[in-house]
């Protein structure tokens, strides 16, 4: 990574009997100049398997053509270790529009917002540049289905 500031990066200590650490994976990624992987994380049950998944924020990421826009990597727990998706205000479905300095993903939260038994994911920008809450829908986990902006920051306790 030479040559690149600012990238970040987020190991998973994967959980035995004998306890964390006895195998780690470092999440792969695609560093740029601002990327800055692992702004902020949560972990939450979106899914309802009983496995926690986790949200890894990159609210320095380019989205398009529009630095420090900013968006949210969302790894789903199993046995294989994580997969995942990647949401930004660019992402159909997401209320708004990428925007310079946004810094979508400066909090992430995965909490049962809407009560009904799986972990949602807020996300929150720069003050001033709204707050999204993407829903879990069951087993497919958090999805844009029922995005809608929300006048909550993600800056409540974990
Ligand atoms: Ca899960
Ligand atoms: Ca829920």
């Amino acid at each position: 990574m030479s040559g690149k500031v600012a990238a970040g990066a987020v190991t998973v200590l994967w959980g035995a009997k004998a306890g964390l650490g006895a195998k780690a994976t470092r999440i792969p990624v695609t560093a740029n100049s601002s990327y800055s992987f692992g702004t902020a994380l949560a972990t939450g049950d979106f899914n309802g398997d009983g496995k926690p998944d986790l949200a890894v924020s990159a609210s320095s990421e380019k989205v398009g053509s529009v630095s420090n826009a900013g968006g949210v990597h969302v790894l789903r727990g199993g046995r294989g270790g994580l997969t995942g998706s990647w949401f930004t205000r660019a992402t159909a479905g997401v209320p708004g529009n990428a925007a310079q300095y946004q810094m979508f993903g400066l909090g992430v939260r995965l909490r049962d917002i809407d009560r009904d038994g799986d972990a949602d994911l807020l996300i929150s920008g720069q003050n001033g540049s709204g707050n999204v809450l993407l829903r879990s829908a069951g087993a497919s986990g958090v999805t844009v289905g029922a995005a809608s902006e929300v006048g909550v920051r993600a800056e409540f306790p974990q």
